[in-house]
Order: C-alpha cells, then sequence, then structure tokens
C-alpha cells in the first residue's frame, strides 16, 4: 500500500468525455510548453507503455467474451501501475514536464459513475498503484450530444467504449464535475463548447497561471 501521494508540480493530466478536443488541445500545450524550453513527455492513458498498449488494446477492442466491469477496472490500474513505473516516474526525475492524456479522474468517471463500481473500491486501487498525481488537470467539459457528433464525424469505427448509450456518458460527465466540484484548486473545467481557438485560449491561460506557481520551478 502507498502510504503518501505526492501532487507532481510538473505533472498534467487532461480529461473529458468523448469528442471533448483533448487531442487538438494537448497538441497546444505541448507547443507553448516547448517553446519555453521545456522538455514534455507526452503520454496516454490507458496505455503509455508497450505492455500498458497491449491492455489499452483488449481493452478497447475486447476480445473472444465480454469484458466484465470488474476486469475493466483491474485492467486499466495493471495498464496504470505499467505507466507509473516506466514513463511517468521516470519522466519527472529527468525534470521533464509530463502530460498525460487522462488519468486517474477518467477511472472514477467511467468505471465509478459509469459502470456504477464503488467509488471505494477505485479508491483502493488508487492507494495501491498511484503515488503521484497530477497538480493541474484540466477537464473539458461538453455536451454529450455534441462530443459524440464530433466523434462520429472522424473516420474509423468506435471502440468498445465508445459503443456506449447516451445515459452512460450522461454519467460520466456527471462523475467528471463532481470530481471538480470536489476539488476545484486541481481541476479546472474548460468549456470545450466553444471554437477550438477559445478553448485552447483558456486553458493555455489556467496552464501559463499553473506554471508561474513557484512550487514549478
Ligand atoms: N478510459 C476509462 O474508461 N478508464 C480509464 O481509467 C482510462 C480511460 C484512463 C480511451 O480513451 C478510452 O479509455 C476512453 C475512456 C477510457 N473511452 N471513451 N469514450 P481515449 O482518450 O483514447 O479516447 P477518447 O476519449 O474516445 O478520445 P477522443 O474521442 O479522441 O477524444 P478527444 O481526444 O477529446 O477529441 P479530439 O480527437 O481532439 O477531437 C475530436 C474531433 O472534434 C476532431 O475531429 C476535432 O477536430 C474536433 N474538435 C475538437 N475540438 C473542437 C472544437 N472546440 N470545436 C469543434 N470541433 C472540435
Amino acid at each position: 500500500m502507498i502510504e503518501t501521494q505526492t501532487s507532481h508540480p510538473r505533472f498534467l493530466s487532461i480529461e473529458g468525455g468523448e469528442g471533448a478536443g483533448k487531442s487538438s488541445l494537448i497538441r497546444a500545450i505541448q507547443d507553448q510548453l516547448a517553446a519555453q524550453g521545456h522538455t514534455v513527455t507526452l503520454t496516454r492513458e490507458p496505455g503509455g507503455t508497450p505492455v500498458a498498449e497491449r491492455i489499452r488494446e483488449v481493452l478497447l477492442t475486447g476480445g473472444e467474451e465480454a469484458i466484465c466491469d470488474h476486469a475493466e477496472l483491474l485492467l486499466m490500474f495493471a495498464a496504470r501501475a505499467q505507466h507509473l513505473e516506466h514513463v511517468i516516474r521516470p519522466a519527472l526525475a529527468r525534470g521533464d514536464y509530463v502530460i498525460c492524456d487522462r488519468f486517474i479522474d477518467s477511472s472514477y468517471a467511467y468505471q465509478g459513475a459509469g459502470r456504477g463500481m464503488p467509488l471505494d473500491t477505485i479508491a483502493s486501487l488508487e492507494r495501491m498503484v498511484v503515488d503521484v498525481v497530477p497538480s493541474l488537470t484540466l477537464l473539458l467539459d461538453l455536451d454529450v450530444k455534441q462530443g459524440t457528433q464530433r466523434a462520429r464525424s472522424r473516420p474509423g469505427t468506435p471502440d468498445r467504449i465508445e459503443v456506449e448509450h447516451q445515459a452512460f456518458f450522461e454519467r460520466v460527465r456527471q462523475g467528471y464535475r463532481s470530481r471538480a466540484d470536489a476539488d476545484p484548486e486541481r481541476i479546472r473545467v474548460i468549456d470545450a463548447s466553444q471554437p477550438m481557438k477559445h478553448v485552447q485560449q483558456d486553458a493555455l491561460s489556467v496552464v501559463a497561471d499553473w506554471m508561474e506557481l513557484p512550487c514549478s520551478a
């Protein structure tokens, strides 16, 4: 069991429902940090290491039998354990900024609020696996129908989670909002229904303020 959990000053995560615009925003943040001379490790969950990417493949494509909710939750945390061990902790130790496309809040939103897994079960897994957490999380909040439309406008077929019904994604959105209400200093809500340029302006301004914090040096 992890004794203490550190909120790291160079660790940033981006969260949101599908089609919220995480990928587009992450590129803008990476450019801003790189332009200031910082080294950035850009990574994602589930995934980020070869083994965790194989777990991602199972989670997003399924397989010969249905993946039950417990297996889904445990696989998310198995991937996260590999990711922390082989990518996140080493990158932070080197002095990099780490930008993570989804992290622990996704498990509370999707497996907790979405699937209905008990939040204290997720909290137990968090205590077992997660010793370092982002000090800033940008939550791209978007109407579910709008997000689905955006996601469906891209080429490719929806994955195992994306085919879920609207009520599931409404619960996910509420799950994220509850997390943000409970931890407003870390989780900053960005209105993702705005044109992309304005979403990026809002987010980059929050990131700039975060980098000014004394402990970010
Ligand atoms: N998951 C989980 O259940 N539990 C966990 O613990 C973790 C994850 C870590 C994979 O995530 C799945 O894993 C995810 C949650 C689950 N499943 N779902 N759903 P992912 O991040 O790889 O997949 P995703 O959320 O489906 O990503 P996405 O659909 O690619 O979303 P996005 O990155 O936020 O969107 P985007 O690609 O940047 O934008 C989508 C389109 O909208 C694109 O054409 C853009 O050009 C357009 N766009 C973006 N912003 C705008 C604005 N502002 N206006 C207009 N159009 C825009």
